[in-house]
C-alpha cells in the first residue's frame, strides 16, 4: 500500500485495513489540508478509537489533530488553547 500516509488521500487506502489512508483523507500530516486529486469520497474516516498521533499525547504541545476524545484531548495539552491553538505537527 504505497500510498497510505503519503500526504494525498486515496479512497482505495482510505479503509480501515490500511489504516484510512494514515490519515491523508483527514489531513493529519499536513495541519488539516487535505490533497484531493486522487479520490472521489474524500472522506475523513476513521476508527471510533482512532488516535492520529499516540506518541504526541501529552508531549506538553497542542497537537491539534490530536485535540479529540479520541486521543484524550492530547493528554491535555490543549487545555490551554480552547480555539485549537495552532497545531505543532511538526516531527
Ligand atoms: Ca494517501
Ligand atoms: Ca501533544
Amino acid at each position: 500500500m504505497a500510498y497510505v500516509a503519503n500526504g494525498e488521500c486515496d479512497d482505495q487506502s482510505n479503509t480501515q485495513r490500511c489504516g484510512f489512508d494514515g490519515g491523508d483523507c483527514c489531513g493529519f500530516k499536513t495541519g488539516g489540508n487535505v490533497t484531493k486529486g486522487l479520490c472521489f469520497d474524500c472522506d475523513c474516516k476513521h476508527d471510533e478509537d482512532f488516535c492520529p498521533f499516540t506518541h504526541k499525547i501529552g508531549d506538553g504541545m497542542c497537537d491539534k489533530a490530536n485535540n479529540i476524545l479520541q486521543c484524550a484531548f492530547d493528554g491535555g495539552d490543549c487545555a490551554d488553547f480552547e480555539d485549537g491553538g495552532l497545531g505543532a505537527l511538526t516531527g
